[in-house]
């Protein structure tokens, strides 16, 4: 009896490492934060190509023209409200600078795939 305890414990936490350590390798955790106020800060946000990753982007700025984000190369158009963090996912394809901007085109920012 008290082996199948010691072994059910074991077993448990074995299942809690894996639930937090086991997350998949070609992800990486929310990360970037982008503000948003007055165009986007930073600007140019450094990410890993072929890899998943979550940035953040946090609108502070009551000025309507941010009020969306657009991300071409990867299809994203985001309404982002107003203080309120909106996470994006990109997988940049490759190295290479992928532009970010408003819904107008006027505000840009940069993603930088390394
Ligand atoms: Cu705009």
């Amino acid at each position: 009896m008290a082996l199948i305890v010691t072994i059910l414990g074991i077993a448990l936490i074995c299942g809690i490492f894996w639930f937090f350590f086991m997350i998949p390798s070609d992800t990486l955790e929310p990360t970037d934060k982008i503000i948003v106020s007055g165009g986007y800060h930073p600007k140019t946000v450094v990410v890993k190509s072929g890899v998943e990753t979550t940035l953040t982007f946090l609108r502070t700025d009551q000025n309507s023209c941010l009020e969306e984000i657009v991300i071409p190369d990867f299809g994203i158009k985001e309404f982002l409200p107003l203080n309120e963090g909106v996470l994006i996912t990109v997988k940049p394809p490759k190295e290479g600078l992928y532009d970010m901007h408003c819904g107008m085109n006027m505000f840009h920012g940069t993603i930088k795939a390394l």
